[in-house]
C-alpha cells in the first residue's frame, strides 16, 4: 500500500474534502515534505495544466500521480453521465474522457465519483444503472488505451441513488462484464452505507483499486470514530497494493490533517503483526 494526499485547484470548491489548495508547485513540495508517496489531483478541467508540467513536478518531488478526479465537471458545469438528456450525457462523457487522456499521460487512473449523477426523476433505477454501465464501458475502454484502469466510486445516499455500497458496484461490474474498471472504497461514504467496513472490503476483494482514506467525519483518520486498524488489516488480507489517498477535510489545518493521516498508518504498521514472508509496499518509514 502507498500513501497519497489530495490537491485541489478548483477555486469554487471551498468546502470539499481536499487537503492542499496552494498552487501546484508548492502543493507538490508540501506533499513530498510530509512524506506521501503520491498526490491525487482535483483540477477544473483537462486543460488546466499540461501533462508535461505535471510529470516534471512529480519527478522533481519523487511523487506518483495516484489518480485524477472528475468532480469539477459536476461542480462547475452540473454535468453527469446519467443525465436524462442524451446531449448532456455526451457532454459529461467528453469531460471525463478528456480527463482520462490527461491522466493517461501521467500514467494515472481517472475517477468517476460525483459525475455518475443520480438516476433521473421518473426513471427506474435499472434504467439509471444501464446508463451508468454504458458510460463506464466507454471510460474503461479509453483508459485501457493508456494502460490504466478506470476507477468507479460508490457514494453515500445523499450524493447518488445509483450505487451506495461496494457490493452493488461489484454486481454492476460483473453483470455488465465491465473489464478495466476498479472500485474505489471511500471509507467516509462506507461509514454511512456499509454495515461493516472490513467485511465490505473483503467482499469487494479483487475489484478494489483505490481507497479514499478518511475517518467517519471526513477528517483525517484518527479524528473520527473509524477503527482504521480493522480496515487496514482487511486491505492487507485482500493483498491491496494501491493508494490510501487522503481525500479529507483540511481540519484543523492542512498540515495537521496530512500529518495525522500518515501517523494513523504508521501506528498501525508499527503495531500490526505481519505474517511470515508477507511483502508490504508501505514501510515503517512511510
Ligand atoms: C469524490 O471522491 C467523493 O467522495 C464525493 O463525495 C465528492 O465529494
Ligand atoms: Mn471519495
Amino acid at each position: 500500500m502507498k500513501t497519497a494526499i489530495t490537491i485541489s485547484q478548483v477555486p469554487i470548491d471551498t468546502a470539499g474534502p481536499f487537503v492542499l489548495r496552494t498552487p501546484l508547485p508548492t502543493a507538490f513540495a508540501s506533499a513530498a515534505a510530509f512524506g506521501f508517496d503520491g498526490v491525487e489531483l482535483f483540477l477544473p478541467d483537462a486543460d488546466f495544466i499540461s501533462s508535461e508540467e505535471v510529470n516534471a513536478l512529480a519527478a522533481a518531488h519523487g511523487l506518483a500521480i495516484a489518480a485524477v478526479g472528475t468532480g469539477a465537471g459536476m461542480l462547475r458545469h452540473g454535468l453527469s453521465i446519467t443525465a436524462a438528456a442524451a446531449e448532456k450525457r455526451e457532454a459529461a462523457l467528453a469531460f471525463v474522457l478528456a480527463m482520462i487522456d490527461f491522466g493517461g499521460r501521467l500514467h494515472a487512473p481517472t475517477i468517476l465519483g460525483s459525475m455518475q449523477g443520480r438516476c433521473p426523476a421518473g426513471t427506474s433505477r435499472e434504467a439509471g444503472l444501464e446508463l451508468l454501465a454504458s458510460g463506464l464501458r466507454r471510460c474503461a475502454e479509453r483508459a485501457a488505451r493508456h494502460g490504466v484502469p478506470f476507477i468507479y466510486e460508490p457514494l453515500n445516499r445523499y450524493e447518488t441513488n445509483l450505487c451506495n455500497r461496494l457490493t452493488e458496484a461489484a454486481r454492476l461490474l460483473d453483470h455488465h462484464a465491465l473489464g478495466n474498471v476498479v472500485l474505489l472504497a471511500d471509507l467516509f461514504h462506507m461509514n454511512i452505507e456499509e454495515p461493516d467496513l472490513p467485511t465490505a472490503i473483503r467482499a469487494a476483494g479483487k475489484h478494489l483499486g483505490h481507497v479514499h482514506f478518511a475517518d467517519s467525519n471526513r477528517q483525517a483518520m484518527g479524528f473520527g470514530h473509524t477503527d482504521a486498524g480493522k480496515s487496514l488489516a482487511a486491505l492487507r488480507e485482500i493483498h491491496y497494493s494501491g493508494f490510501l489517498s487522503a481525500e479529507i477535510l483540511p481540519l484543523p489545518d492542512p498540515a495537521a490533517a496530512a500529518r495525522q493521516t500518515l501517523l494513523s498508518i504508521r501506528s498501525w504498521l508499527a503495531t500490526s503483526r505481519r505474517k511470515p514472508g508477507h511483502r508490504e509496499g508501505l514501510t515503517d518509514n512511510n
